[in-house]
Parts: structure tokens; C-alpha cells; sequence
């Protein structure tokens, strides 16, 4: 039977990139009748420095943004990772399967740890293995994720495949990424050859679902852009990466095809294009930043729901870790 398990970090303000790239597809599938289990990956988070209080009210907000967007926790699985303790135990006896060489080719390790490789935590050159785990643990069938997270369901893939190997089992199915449809990788509003992030130290690079109708308008008129009026096709906006990305980001709002907004600006420059995007983004956005205002004020309610959906995630995901443990040959007597 098919189950989808995906996460998000609640290491920022979720972004538009996060909404258009995972959450509203969340929604779809959870639209579609699928066991859908959904994590806030606290956990991942500590990857990097985060402060405490702010990890739990990034934690809450990122809870308050799904159910916002449509995640229904009576129909998903809706918790925070550090909650069940499958994960961090799971991702240990993984760390064991995992090999250095396949970790060290991980990108967004690369980008995230840059030059200063030797300062970064053990946990951020790990993370992979524990989102190996975040997914195995549920024997998840389907993952979708943003284009920027394709190599981690890989090897997440290959983790499983070594696992049934080396043990002589078919115990855990191997994931697939679900990876389809527009805005699969929305980029920074400063550079257009970079995606749009949480964690960016600048506010400006990203529209976050709380940012207000005229925070958005204004980010959007800042953005980098080039002089050239916008052309009828995509085909001619190739080395225009930062005109590229709001034509992709205009056409996964209003719902149409990137050559279709095309049709309707040819010739126009950003100085109409730019307040139609705005219009459209916050026409998403209102509804859903107002519904996450709701959400807040009742943290406590918040917690409750994530304790419940922290139960429900153990009952699946205990077994399976029992089970593993018994297959690699630790004693089971409790
Ligand atoms: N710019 C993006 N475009 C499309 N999808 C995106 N996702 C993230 N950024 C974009 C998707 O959102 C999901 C959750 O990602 P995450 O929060 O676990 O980690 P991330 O991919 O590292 O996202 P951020 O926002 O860049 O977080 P930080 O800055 O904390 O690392 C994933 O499905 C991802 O593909």
C-alpha cells in the first residue's frame, strides 16, 4: 500500500518556495486519499544553530502554515520529528549502512558547509542518513519533494537497498521521489541561480507566508531583474535566469502555463509585471496567513495536535524500528 512521508525544517519562516515546492502538494495528496504522514524535522533544524525559544516558535509557526495550506491533521499524520523517538534511533543504525564516499557527494552539504567544512556539525554531514530514516521508518513508498531534495531520496535508496542486502532481506521498499508539476524549485528574488531559502541571511531574497500584502508587493519590486521587456516564449528567456524564476513563480499561482502569462506580457516590462505577480501571490497568500494567525493564538492547541500526531506516527514506525533492530541481531526481550 502506497504511504507518502515527507518533511520541512522549521528553521525559518517558511517561504513560497516551501509552499509551491512541498506543502501545497501535501495538500494534493492528501486531497487524494493517500496515507500522507508529515514531519516538522526539528531535528534537521539543529543541523545549525538554532535558539531555542525560536526553534519552538519556528516549530508552531511551521505547524500553524500546514494546516493553513490545507493539512488536515484528522486525515495526515501531522508531528514534529523529535516527538518520536524512531528517528533519531533509526538514523543511528543507518549512520552504520550509509558510506562516507556516498555522503561526501551530497550537494546541499556542500553548499550549506562551503569552505568552512571543518566548523560545521557532525549532524549537518549526517543529516542525509536521518532523512533516510525519517522515510524508511514509516516503509514510505512515495516522497515528494522539492527538485532540491531529489539526491537525499536517492540516497535514501540506496541506504535501503544496502540494508536488504547485506541482511538477506526485503524489508524495507525502496522510496520513490515525486518530483512533478511547476515551481519545483522557486529561486531567490536577489539571484536568480539560486533557490529561494529560509535560512538566506536576506529577508529580501524570499516572500514568507507571513510577509503581509505590502511586504510582498515590496519584495517583488526590489527583485533583480534585467531591462528587457519579457519576450511571448520561455524558450527565449534561457540566460534571463531572475525573469525566468517570476514567470515560473506567476505561473504556479495563477495555475497556468508559463508560455500562457508569457502571451499576455510580451513586450511589457517589469514595471507591469511585477505589481500582477504581487497581486496574485498575495491572492494565495492572504487566506493562508490570515488562517495561520488563527492557528497562533491557541499555541497550546498546536502542541496538542502535534503530541496526537506524534502518537499516531509511533504506533506505525516503533515496529519497523523493532524489526530492524532484531534483523541487524540485538536482542528483542522487551
Ligand atoms: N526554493 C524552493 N523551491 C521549491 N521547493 C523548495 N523546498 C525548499 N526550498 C524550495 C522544498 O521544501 C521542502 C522542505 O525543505 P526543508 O525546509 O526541509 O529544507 P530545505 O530544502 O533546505 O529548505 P530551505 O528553505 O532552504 O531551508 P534551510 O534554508 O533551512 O535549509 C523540501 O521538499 C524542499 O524540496
Amino acid at each position: 500500500t502506497p504511504r507518502i512521508f515527507s518533511g520541512i525544517q522549521p528553521s525559518g519562516h517558511l517561504t513560497l518556495g516551501n509552499y509551491l515546492g512541498a506543502l501545497r502538494r501535501f495538500v494534493e495528496r492528501q486531497e487524494e486519499g493517500i496515507a500522507t504522514v508529515y514531519c516538522l524535522v526539528d531535528l534537521h533544524a539543529i543541523t545549525v544553530w538554532q535558539d531555542p525559544e525560536a526553534l519552538r516558535s519556528q516549530t508552531r509557526e511551521a505547524a500553524a502554515a500546514f494546516m493553513a495550506a490545507g493539512i488536515d491533521p484528522a486525515r495526515s499524520i501531522l508531528f514534529n520529528q523529535s516527538q518520536v523517538p524512531a528517528h533519531a534511533e533509526l538514523g543511528w543504525l543507518l549512520n552504520c549502512v550509509a558510506r562516507m564516499g556516498w555522503m561526501n557527494r551530497m550537494t546541499q552539504f556542500k553548499e550549506k558547509g562551503g569552505k568552512n567544512a571543518e566548523k560545521v556539525s557532525l549532524g549537518l554531514y549526517a543529516y542525509p542518513a536521518l532523512m533516510a530514516a525519517d522515510i524508511l521508518a514509516y516503509h514510505t513508498t512515495h516522497v515528494p519533494v522539492g527538485e532540491d531534495q531529489k539526491q537525499h531520496v536517492e540516497l535514501t535508496r540506496d541506504i535501503a537497498a544496502k540494508f536488504n542486502h547485506d541482511y538477506g532481506v526485503e524489508f524495507f521498499p525502496l522510496p520513490e521521489p515525486v518530483i512533478e508539476g511547476p515551481a519545483t524549485r522557486v529561486m531567490s528574488l536577489r539571484d536568480g541561480t539560486k533557490k529561494m531559502s529560509k535560512s538566506d541571511p536576506s529577508d529580501m531574497s524570499r516572500i514568507n507566508l507571513t510577509d503581509d500584502a505590502d511586504t510582498i508587493a515590496q519584495k517583488f519590486r526590489k527583485a533583480r531583474t534585467d531591462a528587457e521587456p519579457l519576450p511571448g516564449s520561455m524558450a527565449a528567456l534561457t540566460d534571463r535566469p531572475e525573469a525566468r524564476n517570476l514567470v515560473n513563480i506567476y505561473a504556479a499561482l495563477s495555475g497556468e502555463t508559463q508560455d500562457a502569462v508569457l502571451s499576455r506580457f510580451e513586450g511589457k516590462g517589469f514595471g507591469d509585471f511585477k505589481p500582477a505577480l504581487a497581486d496574485v501571490a498575495v491572492a494565495t497568500l492572504a487566506p493562508i496567513s490570515a488562517r495561520m494567525s488563527e492557528f497562533l493564538a491557541d499555541p497550546a492547541e498546536i502542541d496538542r495536535i502535534l503530541g496526537q500526531g506524534a502518537a499516531r506516527a509511533e504506533q506505525i514506525s516503533a515496529p519497523i524500528v523493532a524489526r530492524t533492530r532484531e534483523i541487524m541481531g540485538m536482542i528483542l526481550s522487551r
